[in-house]
């Protein structure tokens, strides 16, 4: 055996200790990982373990049952004093986070503010998984579940952009005084998140002046504690 001989044997041991503790350290690692998986599922299993599951059904539609009652109005300009300035009362509510919360807005607004024909707000909305809005995604109008209005009949709308929140209010029908719309939903995340009407109902030209442009009228907080 000669020089290059033990040289070559040196390298070839090496290199094989050299793959083995590689190989060693990547075992390790996947070991790792899997177990910071199965620490982060449990994690994340207790964390919607906390949310009843007999709550959540048809895809996140949450259940009215012991949910928080929450009521807003929306009165007309001649009821609040200040004509053609409609107004959501109170303008800046909170609710509960976490935790199921039914919103009751009774309309005295019998005027439409047609949405364009294309326009998505007559939808009604509210899933936002990066918010944890939980839902949403139905309302009552009168007691009957609907997820949509047409543009045509729209009045107002509850829209909070941050949750993806929409729910859409039709003019009260004729020969009624008022309309009761109500959207059951739950938000994970505190906050304070604005809300406004999008639907032109406000002064001017277009629609979007006087209540649309003035907090406290047809824009405002919730506040998520
Ligand atoms: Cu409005």
């Amino acid at each position: 055996m000669g020089w290059k001989d033990l040289w070559q044997l040196w390298e070839t041991w090496r290199a094989t200790s050299l793959s083995r503790s590689i190989r060693f350290n990547i075992l390790l690692g996947r070991a790792l990982l899997g177990l910071i998986a199965v620490i982060f599922g449990a994690a994340l299993g207790s964390c919607s373990s906390s949310t009843p599951s007999s709550q959540i059904a048809n895809g996140g539609v949450l259940s009215s049952q012991g949910a928080t009652p929450v009521n807003l109005k929306i009165v007309t300009g001649k009821m609040d004093g200040h004509p053609g300035w409609p107004e959501y009362q109170p303008s800046n509510f909170s609710i509960p986070v976490d935790k199921p919360v039914v919103l009751t807005i009774v309309s005295y607004d019998d005027g439409t503010a047609p949405l364009p024909p294309a326009s998505p707000w007559g939808m009604v909305s509210g899933y936002n998984p990066a918010n944890g809005v939980v839902l949403g995604g139905t309302e009552t109008v009168d007691g009957n579940q609907i997820t949509s209005i047409p543009n045509s009949d729209i009045s107002h709308t509850l829209t909070v952009p941050r949750l993806l929140i929409n729910i859409p209010i039709p003019a009260v029908p004729s020969g009624k005084s008022s309309i009761t719309v109500t959207y059951t939903f739950m938000v994970k995340e505190k906050g304070t998140f604005r809300w406004l009407c999008v639907a032109p109902c406000g002064s001017g030209a277009l629609g979007m002046g006087g209540a649309m442009d003035t907090t406290g009228w047809m824009t405002g907080f919730m506040e998520v504690k």
